[in-house]
């Protein structure tokens, strides 16, 4: 396992945003674990988490202009995510040339009807290509709610990375939301690690009792590959 997988999930799990026990799902499911990216809050964890997300972004080529953060948990990793960015790249000159420019915008969940207005915060998107970043995706409930924003700017979705895909199918398919957003979207959809990756991660470290529980989740849920 490619080591910032390795340095995130040690900072996830130092931090309790992944934990263990039982926990109902947006889609009514009991998983085993659960990742809170909320949680990440305190600066070294942070840290980690940015360096990962510019570790999948940098290795993916992914041509875009700005990375967006849908509100709420969106926001503050659009803004770290933008500035390590630039820091992995600026002493790399053809890195440089591509990620120094890059900024980064958000939504506000209320309109805002005086001053500047709108619900974009940070760069203009009109005509940009633009990066999504998010914590998890399920059903891809939220990314549809993002997309719709971007696309209301009059700019392209260029991709979309997460921290976990949980590789389970959605409730309606056998695929993951992954899969049915970049099949859907025509886009690429990234992830800094996947259950399959924690489930890897876990076989020196967890009881029998966890390793157990979340196999039998991905057998009743995982998704086709
Ligand atoms: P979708 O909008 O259906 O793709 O679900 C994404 C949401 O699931 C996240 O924004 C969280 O509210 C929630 N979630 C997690 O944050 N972590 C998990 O491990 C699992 C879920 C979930 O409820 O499925």
């Amino acid at each position: 396992m490619e080591s910032y997988k390795n340095t995130f999930l040690d900072s996830a799990v130092e931090s309790n945003a992944l934990k263990f026990g039982e926990f109902v799902l947006k889609s009514g499911r009991k998983s085993p674990y659960f990742f809170n990216l909320g949680l990440c809050c305190s600066g070294k964890i942070v840290s980690n988490l940015a360096e990962a997300y510019s570790q999948v972004i940098i290795n993916s080529n992914i041509e875009f202009d700005i990375v967006f953060g849908p509100a709420y948990k969106g926001i503050p990793l659009a803004a770290v995510v933008c500035s390590k960015l630039y820091d992995l790249t600026k002493n790399d000159p053809v890195l440089k040339e591509k990620y120094s420019k890059i900024a980064y915008s958000f939504n506000r969940k209320e309109k805002k009807d005086h001053g500047e207005g709108g619900i974009i915060v940070g760069a203009n998107l009109n005509n940009k290509r633009v990066l999504i970043i998010d914590d998890v995706m399920t059903a891809g409930t939220a990314f549809g709610e993002a997309y719709d924003i971007i696309q209301n700017e009059k700019s392209i979705v260029a991709g979309c990375v997460i921290a976990l895909d949980r590789e389970e199918k959605t409730p309606d398919s056998e695929f993951s939301a992954l899969q049915v957003v970049s099949e859907k979207y025509k886009i690429p959809v990234l992830s800094i690690v996947t259950l399959n990756d924690i489930i890897h991660y876990l076989s020196d470290k967890a009881d029998d009792e966890t390793k157990i529980a979340i196999e039998a989740y991905r057998t009743v849920y995982g998704a086709a590959k």
